[in-house]
């Protein structure tokens, strides 16, 4: 039974005095560092926001829910919450132990008595629960290359919350949320999940679903894992502080929640309206296309625009909580004022701006008219996002050994130098290897590893404003991928593949690397005794067979120029 909404929820800690003791005793257990999206499940198993769950899914709980969305006692639970670990760290567990669960600066959150110990079918759990095993999905790209290969389950015992410095007084448990409703006298709240903005739409939308639910409001802003490429929570919360004052005073309040998203569209939507119920909620907003992903590698959706609302709809009463069909405002400029988009009588002219031109306006540092948005928000927006020609950015070079890479990054760099600006940094593959990565060699493990530290330095570079050239050969499509993500959090990544041919470069053989790798004397040497796996989705491909250097850095300047990074 879930506890109504007055009432206080199960959380997983124990009391303070057993928590110290705890954790004096896990001292001596073996320990796992949690990675960041494991940090947020933990924190909502512990708080009860993942209530009824007691800990990390075991075998028969993880199969019975990628299969039937149920545990395997029959509960509703559509996403299978696990721990995922490393095959060596696997190796070092088995049933029937428990081990501390630390963050990342080693401080113990929890220990978990391992129950259960396997290696998941990810390709399953790929279909199954995302509906497809495409790596275009963000949580099937996690599923397959950052998560672990093998799961751990068991009861999770809970010592202390993860820590967070910032917000501190916009984050609540399910509990004190509870606690809150309680206060206010608050019966019928209505919730509003979002990992976005609010402008003026939203703010109409709500208000009206509160109104019409006859509940007040919690706007309850996901901030911790969104879609890779979101706008980071930081600005949202200031963007949302501000819009919280144009409620009617004590209608509505704004909290936190510290959740992973998986985009998983419909199984996502019912998952949040369970966090929703746990929170004390009784309705909650869903729109077309909730936590939608984004397009499949075919380009279409990966879900139906309405599948989240049907399956809401046909669980509702086991999720107990109402949903509140989410109403497309629209603005009508004879009115000047929003009205939902079925309701606007024939011959009224009806304006919207959509997210992708919204994108365009400010990355162009274009006007964002008032009827579309608070002034306040749209400032702070423009300052994250300033102009694109304003901002950093990473070209990264990727080709075999000898293709020209670092010779054509030498010419870009000095013509971006001439063109003044911004500080431009190149980090050249045999200038990181001796400088950043001296100690790796060529294995799939080290190259990796090498590929990541170059998109660490270079996110840091975008992030600050500056321009980072990389040019490794960078073999791999799923670490280019990752670095890609890394850098689009805080500027564009322009990837450059560099296609000259295996023959070409070994005719060439500049460092005479190829004639010994022939001979055999160097091992797994890219192209002959090891793979490149060619991009599929460069922004730019130059065949350095056809045009000499200064051509090819000038393709890359013409680039730049039409994606609007420099120029204005
Ligand atoms: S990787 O795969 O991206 O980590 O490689 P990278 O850091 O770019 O280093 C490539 C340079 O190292 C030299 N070298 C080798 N390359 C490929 N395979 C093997 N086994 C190897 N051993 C040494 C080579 O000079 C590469 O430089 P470039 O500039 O690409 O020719």
């Amino acid at each position: 039974m879930t506890p109504a909404s007055t009432m206080p929820i199960p959380e997983l800690f124990v009391s303070y005095d057993s928590a110290e003791k705890l954790k004096k005793e896990a001292g001596d257990l073996l320990s796992w560092d949690l990675t960041p999206r494991q940090i947020c499940d933990l924190e909502l198993l512990m708080n009860g926001g993942f209530f009824p769950l007691k800990g990390f899914l075991g075998q028969a709980d993880y199969d019975s829910v990628v299969e039937n969305m149920r545990l395997a006692d029959g509960t509703l639970w559509p996403m299978p919450i696990t721990l995922d670990v490393s095959e060596v760290f696997a190796a070092k567990v088995e049933p029937g132990q428990d081990i501390a669960l630390r963050d990342q600066e080693g401080v113990i959150l929890a220990i978990l008595s391992v129950s259960d110990k396997w290696s998941p079918d990810k390709s399953r759990e790929a279909e199954k629960v995302f509906g497809a095993d495409d790596l275009a999905h963000p949580a099937v790209n996690y599923l397959h290359n950052q998560a672990g290969p093998v799961y751990l389950g068991g009861p999770v015992t809970g010592i202390q919350a993860p820590v967070h410095y910032d917000y501190r007084g916009l984050r609540n448990t399910p509990n004190e949320l509870r606690a809150y409703f309680r206060k206010m006298g608050w019966r019928r709240v209505v919730a509003f999940q979002t990992r976005n903005p609010l402008h003026r739409a939203h703010q109409e939308l709500t208000f009206r679903a509160a109104k019409e639910a006859q509940a007040n409001l919690l706007i309850h802003p996901v901030v911790g894992m969104t879609k890779p490429g979101d706008i980071d929570h930081f600005t949202r919360v200031r963007c949302y502080e501000a819009v919280l004052d144009k409620y009617p005073s004590s209608t509505t309040s704004l909290s936190l929640l510290n959740l992973a998203m998986r985009m998983a569209g419909p199984r996502e939507a019912v998952w949040h309206g369970i966090i929703r119920r746990n929170h004390g909620c009784t309705h909650m907003i869903v729109g077309r296309d909730h936590a939608g992903p984004g397009k499949n590698s075919a380009g279409e959706d990966f879900y139906g625009p309405y599948e989240a609302q049907e399956l809401f709809r046909e669980h509702e009463g086991e999720i107990g909580l109402e949903m509140v069909d989410f109403k497309q405002m629209v603005y009508v400029q004879e009115r000047a004022q929003y009205e939902p988009a079925d309701e606007v009588e024939p011959g009224m002219t009806v304006l919207n701006i959509s997210g992708t031109e919204l994108r365009r306006r400010l990355s162009e540092g274009l006007e964002i008219p008032d009827w579309f948005s608070f002034p306040e928000v749209v400032e702070e927006l423009r300052r994250t996002r300033p102009a694109r020609s304003k901002q950093g950015f990473t070209v990264f070079f990727t080709g075999l050994s000898g293709s020209g890479k670092s010779t054509i990054a030498n010419a870009l760099m000095v013509k971006l130098m001439e063109l003044g600006g911004r500080p431009v940094t190149l980090l050249d593959g045999d200038v990181v290897r001796k400088h950043l990565s001296s100690e790796l060699g060529f294995s799939k493990e080290h190259r990796d590893i090498n590929i990541r530290r170059i998109g660490y330095v270079a996110s840091e570079i975008t992030k600050n404003g500056g321009i980072a050239l990389c040019a490794p050969i960078a073999p791999y499509t799923a670490t280019r991928r990752a670095v890609r993500e890394m850098i689009e959090a805080y500027g564009t990544f322009v990837e450059v593949h560099v296609a000259t041919s295996l023959e070409a470069c070994e005719a060439r053989d500049r460092k005479g690397l190829y004639a010994l790798a022939r001979a055999g004397k160097i091992k797994e040497f890219t192209g002959i005794s090891d793979p490149y796996e060619a991009p599929t989705n460069a922004e730019l491909v130059i065949d350095t067979e056809k045009a000499d250097v200064d051509n090819c850095a000038h393709q890359v300047l013409l680039k730049l120029e039409s994606l609007g990074l420099i120029g204005a």
